[in-house]
């Protein structure tokens, strides 16, 4: 038997990073198909879809709901060619009752413990329209993904600088963020794969990481232990945020950790403390923010572009409020009939689908390209990249701190 799995194309933000990176979500599924199936992927994102491939089933993972729309046209390509195809991913958790009807299953959810009851029932002829569980995936028992499936060097470099890959070290997080979805995801409790399955998940990365954990703040003892099994691997990786203690930073940068992804909605002197502390531990700090917030208007935008341009954040990615679905801020925005365009491709968090409190639609998104603009004005993207770089090498991230001095006397 033969599967494809494929991750369908997305617009990318008009000022973002010009590189790709590799999907996680369809080489972990890739992983609970048993070995005589035989599996390709695809990632639309950097090869062609071949819509004639010879395959008995077609997977197509929905992260983003920005995907959703290209997600179902390529269920729509293959299933008039006589495909089988199943849907699967986050997008699809978010919104089953919708992507059931654009295919012949769905799986909703963490596919591990659902995608083989599937493959049996195809293989006898009685797959289900939709495939779902009571509660959550056990994360004791993850396989590892199976990276081999993808040809790093060929789609996944960047100016010859191998790219990172993505590694999950838990699941779920304990906060409820206001514009997030995994509180409804039921993801509430931090869940933890044991460490020796992380560490043999490591053993198949190259040395660049992108840990997608949603929060490793939301546990210090977690962090100290998986930073400090870390040390020494020669590991270079970024992370969402991690605590800011000391310790907790020390070891996080002793086990290559060289920047994190920070939300930020407001201007504040904890978020300025922060990127202080993060820099004090050589660890670089690329801010995503928020703007058209309810308490956004123009003049607080333009202070709020002002206050990055104070604040010593090495890289900036700007984005606009988006009401993804079973977030909260869905459900206020839906409550005041302020959702103004309901096409999935728009809901990339660089338009604006909403009708914001404080100003219009059209000049938030002005003002979204102003800040762009304003950010990157006196440093390009590409400079502060580079620099972000010569910092890494010359940290040596990954090595211990004997291996970095060692290196530092060089
Ligand atoms: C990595 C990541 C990215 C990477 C993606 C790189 C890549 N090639 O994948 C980057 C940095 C590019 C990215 C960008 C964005 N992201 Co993002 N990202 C994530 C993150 C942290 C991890 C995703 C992941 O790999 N998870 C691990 C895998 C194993 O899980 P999974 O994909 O869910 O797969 C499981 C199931 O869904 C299912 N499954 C998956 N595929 C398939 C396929 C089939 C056939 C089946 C049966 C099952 C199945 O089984 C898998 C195993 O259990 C998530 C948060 C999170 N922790 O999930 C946010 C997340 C997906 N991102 C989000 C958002 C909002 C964005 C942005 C739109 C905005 C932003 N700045 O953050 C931008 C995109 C803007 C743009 N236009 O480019 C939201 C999604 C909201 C939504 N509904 O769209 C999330 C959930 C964050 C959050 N908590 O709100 N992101
Ligand atoms: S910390 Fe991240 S994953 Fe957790 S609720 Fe907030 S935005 Fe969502």
């Amino acid at each position: 038997m033969k599967l494809l799995l494929i991750f369908p194309k997305w617009p990318k933000l008009a000022g973002q990073t010009p590189f790709t990176l590799p999907p996680l979500g369809i080489i972990q599924v890739a992983a609970c198909v048993p070995p005589e199936i035989e599996v390709t992927v695809v990632d639309e994102n950097v090869q062609p879809v071949d819509l004639d491939a010879e395959v008995d089933l077609v997977g197509i993972g929905i992260m983003l709901t920005c995907q959703a729309n290209r997600g179902y046209e390529l269920a729509d390509a293959f299933r008039a060619r006589g495909r089988t195809v199943v849907l699967g991913g986050l997008h699809v958790a978010l919104c089953p009752d919708e992507a059931e009807g654009r295919a012949d299953a769905i799986v909703v959810g963490e596919a591990e413990g659902l995608f083989e009851t599937l493959l049996e029932d195809f293989a006898q002829g009685t797959m289900k329209p939709r495939y779902s569980r009571d509660g959550l995936a056990d994360v004791t028992t993850l396989p590892n993904p199976r990276r081999s499936l993808y040809d790093k060097k060929k789609h996944y470099s960047y100016k010859g600088f191998e790219l990172v890959d993505l590694v999950e070290t838990s699941r779920g997080c304990r906060f409820n963020c206001y514009p997030c979805c995994t509180p409804y995801l039921g993801g509430r409790q931090h869940r933890i794969r044991p460490l020796d399955h992380v560490l043999s998940d490591l053993d198949q990365c190259s040395e660049n990481l992108f840990i997608v954990d949603n929060s490793l703040e939301q546990n210090v003892e977690y962090e100290k232990t998986l930073f400090r099994a870390m040390a020494g691997l020669g590991k270079s990786w970024v992370s969402h945020p991690i605590s800011c203690e000391p310790e907790v930073l020390r070891l996080a940068a002793d086990a290559g950790c060289w920047y994190v992804y920070h939300a930020i909605y407001t201007i504040s002197d904890k978020i300025r403390d922060r990127i202080k502390m993060y820099h004090d531990h050589g660890i670089g700090v690329e801010g995503t923010i928020l703007l058209g917030m309810d308490d956004h208007d123009e003049d607080f935008i333009r202070r709020f572009i002002d206050f990055l341009l104070t604040i010593d954040l090495d890289l900036a990615e700007f984005t606009i409020l988006t009401p993804f679905p079973q977030t909260r801020v869905y459900a206020d925005l839906e409550a005041e009939g302020r959702i103004i365009d309901r096409d999935w491709s728009k809901y990339n968090a660089g338009e604006v689908v909403f009708r914001p409190r404080l100003i219009e639609p059209d000049r938030l998104s002005e003002l979204f390209q102003e800040a762009w603009t304003s950010f990157y004005r006196e440093t390009s993207q590409e400079l502060r990249m580079s620099k972000l770089l010569l910092q890494r090498l010359r940290s040596g991230g990954g090595l211990s701190r004997r291996e970095r001095r060692a290196r530092r006397t060089k």
